[in-house]
């Protein structure tokens, strides 16, 4: 997909010039004659990257900058300025700007630092997800997890919302790895990493938090929706048989022990929910295991 760039510059005529050579380089184009109305875009919608001007009569490159690499996913930017003045470039790196170009440009030059702006910036979001995703299971690590539980959190105060949260733990599961091997354990972990994603709705945020233990927090939802989901899930996994492509006569059975609480109080954090959880988890365990606790 063709990236997007938005080009900041209250001189008309330099709107229109780099328009013109963008569009012409490939790629979509966007264009503000100051800061104010490029805030107001990038708060509307996603872009690339960002040409940036210095020198404006009403919010100055430096503030239009400031405010830009403050947003929560700021593109990366590069200065675009008439300026050469070494003091210009030294603040504006310093302050965040991926790179500095002067006016008048060499469009090929410009070009070869705008792709190279877009590469880091794909490099970065490929670590940073990464960071944020389990290898084996590819759903979300405790990192992600915790990250998007957290927005979901801070939402629902906002909005009134109760949040549920469960806490579900592979009964046994030491039994399935000295059974079946290491490697056989792992495939267990996918596809219970697999059946949570077809089991719960797309607006649920689940994560692997640990080894053998998973977490599931819902947006929105009643005790009884959330509990009816969690005993779906439990269901369908203690109904499913797991082979392994290794060992196609061995079959797998798994249960799951499942605590689930929902927030009544608008300042309950996701660390006390998740504590309050896994201690229902662990009750579910001592009351016989494959089960849902509330
Ligand atoms: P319980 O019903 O009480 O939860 O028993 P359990 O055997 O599931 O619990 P325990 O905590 O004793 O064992 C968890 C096991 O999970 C031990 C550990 O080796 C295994 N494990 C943790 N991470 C991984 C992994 O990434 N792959 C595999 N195959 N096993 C893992
Ligand atoms: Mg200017
Ligand atoms: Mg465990
Ligand atoms: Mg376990």
């Amino acid at each position: 997909m063709n990236s997007t760039i938005l080009v900041i510059d209250d001189a008309k005529d330099t709107l229109m010039l780099l328009e013109f050579d963008l569009i012409e380089a490939g790629y979509k184009v966007l264009t503000a004659n100051g800061g104010e109305q490029a805030l107001e875009i990038l708060n509307r919608q996603a872009v690339d990257l960002v040409l940036l001007d210095l020198h404006m009569p009403k919010m100055s490159g430096m503030e239009v900058l400031a405010n830009i690499t403050a947003l929560e996913t700021a593109p990366p930017v590069i200065m675009l300025s008439a300026s050469d003045d070494e003091n210009d470039v030294v603040k504006t790196l310093d302050v965040g700007a991926e790179d500095y170009v002067t006016k008048p440009y060499v469009a090929k030059v410009l070009y070869a630092r705008i792709r190279n702006a877009l590469r880091l910036k794909e490099k970065t979001q490929e670590l940073e997800a990464l960071l944020r995703t389990d290898s084996l299971t590819h759903i979300n690590n405790r990192v992600g997890y915790e990250e998007l539980a957290t927005k979901v959190i801070s939402h629902a105060k906002r909005n009134k919302h109760r949040t549920a949260i469960a806490m579900l733990d592979i009964d046994h599961f030491k039994a399935v790895n000295d059974t079946h091997g290491h490697d056989g354990g792992d495939v267990v972990l996918v596809e219970f990493a697999k059946l949570l994603i077809s089991c719960f709705r797309d607006y649920d945020v689940i994560g692997r938090i640990g080894g053998e233990e998973f977490a599931v927090c819902m947006p929105n939802v009643r005790l009884e929706t959330a509990l009816a989901a969690c005993e779906r899930f439990r269901e369908s996994l203690a109904q499913l048989t797991i082979s392994l492509p290794d060992d196609p006569d061995a079959t797998i059975n798994i249960t799951v022990s499942i605590g689930l609480i929902v927030s009544n109080d608008p300042d309950s954090m996701l660390d006390d929910l998740m504590r309050e959880a896994d201690k229902l988890m662990y009750r579910a365990k001592s009351a016989g295991r494959n089960q849902t606790v509330t």
